[in-house]
């Protein structure tokens, strides 16, 4: 099993989109292990995206990403870093396969609905800048059986 971190960004949440968009994960049989929404703060913002800083388009992702509530998650799920990912689609929309959230609901580069983790590392990484271990849930699901292998 493998977790990854999700963010709903200001734009998912700003077009009623959040419901659509994590029905798309339970669909697929991930779990949901935690779950929080908040306005980002610059320092937060900051250290989630430190990767990027010096880009030309740094300076527009930090004010778009701390413009209005977010929407922090966490899935579990087999391959569940990839899994997500495909789920989302390319971080161009217009580039994304139909049939991925970016594909079906996004225009736009900066404006892509969602973030995901896109290494194990990475993960780890923002799932600890994001939920204490006493906010993730372990829990049983009853489809689980029918779920497992591979
Ligand atoms: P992804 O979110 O698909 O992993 P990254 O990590 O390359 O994409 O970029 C992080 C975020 O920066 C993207 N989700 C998007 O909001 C924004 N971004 C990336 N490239 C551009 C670009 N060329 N112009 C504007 N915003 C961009």
């Amino acid at each position: 099993m493998e977790r990854t971190f999700v963010m709903i960004k200001p734009d998912g949440v700003g077009r009623r989109l959040c419901g659509e968009i994590i029905a798309r994960y339970e669909a697929k049989g991930l779990r949901l292990t935690g779950l929080k929404m908040q306005v980002l703060s610059e320092e937060l913002a900051a250290k989630h995206y430190a990767e990027h800083v010096g880009k030309p388009f740094y300076p527009g992702l930090l004010e778009f990403i701390t413009s209005g509530p977010t929407i922090q998650m966490v899935w579990e799920g087999a391959e569940a870093i990839d899994v997500v990912r495909k789920i989302n689609g390319a971080t161009h929309c217009l580039k994304a396969d139909v049939g991925t959230i970016r594909g079906d609901h996004g225009v736009n580069t900066r404006n892509n609905l969602v973030h995901a983790s896109d290494s194990p590392e990475t993960a780890a990484r923002e799932i600890a800048l994001y939920f204490d271990d006493s906010e993730l849930w372990d829990y049983a699901m009853l489809d689980g059986l029918w779920l497992a292998g591979s």
